[in-house]
C-alpha cells in the first residue's frame, strides 16, 4: 500500500523513538487495565469487611499504578508527537527536493496549485495519521483484548454484553466511515481547486481590476468555495451523527450492565466490586474500539493524500541527465543546434522544425522573428529547460543532456523574457549568479547593465529590499537587475530573451556597448524585436513559424531575405519619424 510504504520509508530513521513510544504505551495500557480490578478488590475485600488496612495498602498500590500510568502516557505522547512531526518534516523536505528536480514539463503537468497543496496539506494529513497511529496502535488492541480478558475474569456471566456491544459499535462506526471515504477524496481535490483559483486571482489581480472582471472572478471563487463547503458539510453531517450514536451505545451498555449485573448481585452470583470493575472494563473496551475506529477513519483520507504525494515522488524527471559529471565542463561556449525539432506536449505540431545553426564564442548571434515564431522556445532549449524531440543542442560539441544540471547552469546564463526576482535584497538577487561575488563585482555588473544609477538612488543601495517576483521595481529596472544577475555569474554563454525591450533606445545602446566589452570571448545570443538592437550582430538568424528562413549579417539579409526586410521596413518607418 502506498501509504504504508511512504510512512515506513520516512519512519526508518526514528526506530528508537518509535520503540520508546511502544514500550511506554504498553506500560501505560497495562496500568490502566490494572486499576479497575484493584478498585474492585477495595470494594469487595476492604469496604464490605471494614478492613481499613487493606483499603490503605491497596489504595497506595492504586496510587502508584496511577502515577506510573500518567507518567508513561505523557512520555508516550511526547515521543509520539516528536516522531510524527519529524516524519512530516522529512516528508516535506523530500517532496521539496523532488519538485526541485523535476523539469518544466512535469511541473507543468501537475500545476503549481496542486503541488503546493500536496507539499503542505497532504503531508499534514499523513502526519496526523502517523501521530494517531503512534498514540493508539499499541494501546487500542491491548486495551480491547486485555479489557475483555479482565472483564471476563471479573464475571463470566455478563460476558454476552461484551459480545453484543462491541460488534454493534464496530458496525455502526464502520458504516459511517465507509460513507466518509469517497468524501475525503473529493475534499482534497476541491482544496486543490480553490487554491488554483485563488492563486490565479491574486497573481492576476491587476488585470482583473483593469478589466473590471471582479464580479466574474468573485463568482468563480464563490463556486469553488461552495463546492468545498458542500463536501465539508456532508462530512460534518456524518460526524454529527457519529458522536450521538457512539454515546448511545455507551449509555445503553452501561444501563444493561447495571440492570443485569444488579440482578446477579441481588441473587448473590456477583460481588458489587466486580460489577463496578466490569462496567469500567466494558467502557474501556468501547472507548478503545471507538479510538480504533477513529484511527481507521483517518486512513482513507491519508491514503488519498499519500497517493497524491507518492504520485509526485514517483515522477521521474524526463531530463534526468547525469548526477555526476561525465563530461568536461565546456570552457568555450560554442553553441550548436543540430537538426533540432521541438514541440510542447499535447501540441499538434512542433514549435521548432529542424533548426540548425552555430553560435561561436566571442560573437553575437541575434534571433529575430515575429511574435509566436518560437524564439523563446529555441532559447529555452540551451539551458535545457526542455528537451528536443529530435536533434541535439550541443555546447562545445557535448550534448547538453550529457551535462549535469550544475554544469549547465554554470556555463549558460539566461535572462528570460519574463524576468523574475526573488524576495530579499538587490544584493541577494544578484548573488544568485555567484554566491561569492564581492560588492565590487555587483556594482561592476550593475554598471554594465545600466542599473548603477537607480540602485545608487535607493536608500539602502545594494541592500534595498526586493518583493517577491520583483514587483516593487519597474519593468525596466527588473530587466536590468536580471541582466546584472547573469553578468555576475560570468557564464560562457549569455542568452538574452527580449531583455532590452523595456529599455529606451538610448539606454539600450549604452547597455549593448558596455555588454560587448564585458562578455568578451563568451558566446552571446540575443532575441530582440528592435532592429537597432541587432543591427551590429555578427550573425542574425531569422525565425518564422518555427523554421529558420534566413541567416547572415544585417547587410546580407536586408537585400536577400524577404521576411527580414519586412521586419526592417515595419520598424524603419517608425524610427525615421522618431
Ligand atoms: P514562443 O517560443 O514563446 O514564441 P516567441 O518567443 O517567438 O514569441 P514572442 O516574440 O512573443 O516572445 O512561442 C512559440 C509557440 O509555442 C507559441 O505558439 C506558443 C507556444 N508555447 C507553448 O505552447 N508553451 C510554452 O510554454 C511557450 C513558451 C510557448
Ligand atoms: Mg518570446
Amino acid at each position: 500500500m502506498v501509504l504504508v510504504s511512504l510512512v515506513l520509508k520516512h519512519a526508518a530513521p526514528y526506530k528508537a523513538w518509535i520503540a520508546a513510544v511502544f514500550v511506554l504505551q504498553l506500560i501505560s495500557t497495562i496500568a490502566s487495565l490494572y486499576l479497575p480490578s484493584l478498585n474492585a478488590q477495595i470494594i469487595d475485600k476492604g469496604v464490605s469487611t471494614g478492613d481499613t488496612d487493606f483499603i490503605w495498602s491497596t489504595g497506595m498500590t492504586m496510587l502508584t499504578v496511577c502515577l506510573v500510568q500518567v507518567a508513561t502516557a505523557i512520555g508516550a505522547i511526547y515521543f509520539g508527537a516528536r516522531t510524527a512531526m519529524a516524519i512530516g518534516r522529512d516528508m516535506r523536505r523530500d517532496f521539496y527536493r523532488k519538485v526541485d528536480s523535476l523539469s518544466a514539463l512535469e511541473l507543468g503537468r501537475f500545476g503549481t496549485a496542486t503541488l503546493i497543496t500536496r507539499g503542505t496539506n497532504d503531508v499534514q494529513q499523513v502526519q496526523m495519521l502517523v501521530l494517531m497511529t503512534l498514540n493508539f496502535m499499541v494501546s487500542t488492541p491491548i486495551m480491547c483484548i486485555g479489557g475483555i480478558i479482565m472483564a471476563l475474569r471479573e464475571d463470566a456471566g455478563l460476558s454476552w454484553l461484551v459480545w453484543v456491544s462491541v460488534p454493534t459499535l464496530f458496525i455502526i462506526v464502520g458504516f459511517l466511515v465507509y460513507l466518509l471515504m469517497p468524501l475525503f477524496r473529493q475534499m482534497q481535490d476541491r482544496i486543490d481547486g480553490i487554491n488554483s483559483v485563488l492563486r490565479e486571482q491574486i497573481v492576476g489581480i491587476r488585470v482583473v481590476r483593469a478589466f473590471v472582471r471582479e464580479p466574474f472572478e468573485s463568482e468563480r471563487y464563490r463556486t469553488s468555495n461552495e463546492n468545498l463547503t458542500r463536501v465539508s458539510v456532508k462530512v460534518g453531517n456524518i460526524f454529527v451523527l457519529m458522536f450521538p450514536v457512539i454515546m448511545m451505545v455507551l449509555h445503553l451498555a452501561t444501563a444493561a450492565v447495571l440492570w443485569f449485573g444488579g440482578h446477579r448481585v441481588d441473587a448473590g452470583d456477583m460481588q458489587i466490586g466486580s460489577l463496578t470493575a466490569f462496567l469500567q472494563y466494558l467502557l474501556q473496551i468501547l472507548m478503545a474500539v471507538m479510538m480504533g475506529v477513529f484511527m481507521v477513519m483517518m486512513i482513507p483520507r491519508a491514503v488519498v493524500c499519500a497517493e497524491r504525494i507518492a504520485d509526485v515522488m514517483g515522477t521521474e524527471s524526463s531530463q534526468a541527465g547525469p548526477s555526476e559529471p561525465t563530461e568536461e565542463t565546456p570552457t568555450h561556449g560554442r553553441v550548436e543546434f543540430r537538426n533540432v525539432t521541438f514541440g510542447y506536449p499535447g501540441a499538434e505540431r512542433p514549435v521548432l522544425d529542424n533548426i540548425s545553426f552555430t553560435a561561436e564564442p566571442g560573437t553575437t548571434t541575434a534571433i529575430v522573428g515575429s511574435t509566436g515564431a518560437g524564439k523563446t522556445s529555441l532559447i529555452n532549449l540551451i539551458p535545457r529547460l526542455y528537451d528536443p524531440q529530435a536533434g541535439e543542442v550541443l555546447i562545445d560539441g557535448v550534448p547538453v543532456s550529457r551535462l549535469t544540471r550544475d554544469q549547465v547552469s554554470s556555463v549558460v546564463g539566461l535572462v528570460s523574457q519574463k524576468p523574475y526576482l526573488f524576495s530579499g535584497t538587490i544584493a541577494s538577487n544578484l548573488r544568485f549568479g555567484r554566491a561569492s561575488a564581492t560588492d565590487d563585482d555587483l556594482w561592476q555588473a550593475l554598471r554594465i547593465a545600466q542599473g548603477e544609477d537607480f540602485v545608487k538612488s535607493k536608500e539602502k543601495g545594494l541592500d534595498d529590499p526586493i518583493a517577491q517576483g520583483g514587483t516593487n521595481v519597474s519593468g525596466g529596472q527588473r530587466q536590468r537587475l536580471c541582466i546584472a544577475r547573469a553578468l555576475v555569474a560570468t557564464p560562457r554563454v549569455y542568452l538574452f530573451d527580449d531583455s532590452f525591450s523595456a529599455l529606451d533606445v538610448a539606454t539600450d545602446a549604452r547597455l549593448r556597448d558596455a555588454l560587448g566589452e564585458a562578455t568578451g570571448d563568451a558566446t552571446v545570443i540575443i532575441v530582440a524585436q528592435r532592429i537597432s538592437t541587432i543591427i551590429g550582430a555578427d550573425q542574425i538568424v531569422v525565425v518564422d513559424d518555427g523554421v529558420i528562413v534566413g541567416r547572415g549579417t544585417h547587410e546580407e539579409l536586408v537585400d536577400g531575405n524577404e521576411t527580414y526586410r519586412q521586419i526592417v521596413e515595419s520598424q524603419l518607418s517608425v524610427e525615421e519619424v522618431a
